[in-house]
């Protein structure tokens, strides 16, 4: 049985107050085995109303697992995107509360700021010629699911793609003048490294994370408005996060950008 507008309200604000909770539902497939992956973005456009609504303000969207090592990580195998608002940015060199959250981890991203509005197939050049700069970035995750690894694609879509808050780095540049699927990516904690890539490993090239958002944006007749942030997904698996940690994000060309977490 498909589903309905009804049900995707009913499900958006299920997730919402698990959110708002911080407290775990079951996968939504657990219960609704039929919930198909555009019934899972109709929930996703749901629950961002309902922020909306409560005075957050849409800001850019994230693309998740474009890597290798995400896709390995959570046993999914295609990306996919979700929305940002002004309330999830915590500022670069703040303090992440673990209060209010289920199971927050962290990773390394690249960012684009958008110049320009963007519709449909584009090509590369094109999403370059859009872009009007790089930052380097750190997503902080959070499912809102029990059994944390083992929940589909339809779930993790539904649950805005398991965004919960992002840091971005303070120096911009334009893309062009970097040498963008080359860039050393180094996140520490506590002072130790605890992951490392190439940014080739978002998307081969993390500019191709903006083409594929795109593609992914127009089968739902929508596009990327000009002024936004887009998350370009992580470049290795996710690091879990502990009270006191101190994380900082190094990326070639970039600069380096850190965030303390509390209790
Ligand atoms: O940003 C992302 O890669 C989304 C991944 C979704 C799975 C997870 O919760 O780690
Ligand atoms: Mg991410």
């Amino acid at each position: 049985m498909s589903m309905t507008e009804r049900n995707h309200q009913e499900l958006a604000r299920l997730l919402d107050e698990a959110r708002l909770g911080a407290r775990e539902v079951s996968p939504l497939t657990r219960a609704h085995a039929e919930l198909s992956l555009p019934d899972a973005y109709a929930i996703q456009a749901e629950g961002i109303r309902l922020r909306t609504a409560r005075g957050e303000r849409v800001v850019g969207l994230k693309m998740g697992l474009t890597s290798e090592a995400k896709r390995k990580q959570m046993n999914l195998d295609s990306p996919v995107y979700g929305v940002l608002t002004d309330r999830m940015q915590v500022p670069a060199g703040g303090v992440f509360k673990l209060q209010g959250t289920i199971h927050p981890k962290i990773e390394p991203e690249i960012a684009f700021r958008t110049a320009r509005a963007l519709r449909g197939r584009i090509t590369r050049e094109e999403a370059l010629d859009a872009c009007a700069s790089a930052m380097a970035a750190m997503e902080i995750l959070d499912s809102r699911y029990t059994d944390f690894k083992y929940f589909s694609l339809p779930d993790v879509v539904a649950d805005n793609s398991s965004s919960s808050m992002f840091v971005l780095g303070a120096t911009e540049r334009p893309p062009r003048e970097l040498d963008l699927a080359r860039l050393n990516m180094s996140m520490e904690v506590n002072g130790a490294q605890v992951q490392s890539a190439l940014s080739s490993a978002i998307s081969g090239d993390p500019i191709l994370s903006v083409v594929q958002l795109c593609e992914l944006l127009a089968e739902r007749g929508e596009s990327l408005p000009a002024g936004s942030i887009v998350l370009a997904g992580a470049a290795t698996a996710a690091h879990m996060l502990q009270p006191g940690d101190q994380v900082r994000l190094t990326v070639d060309g970039l600069g380096t950008l850190s965030v303390s977490v509390a209790q």
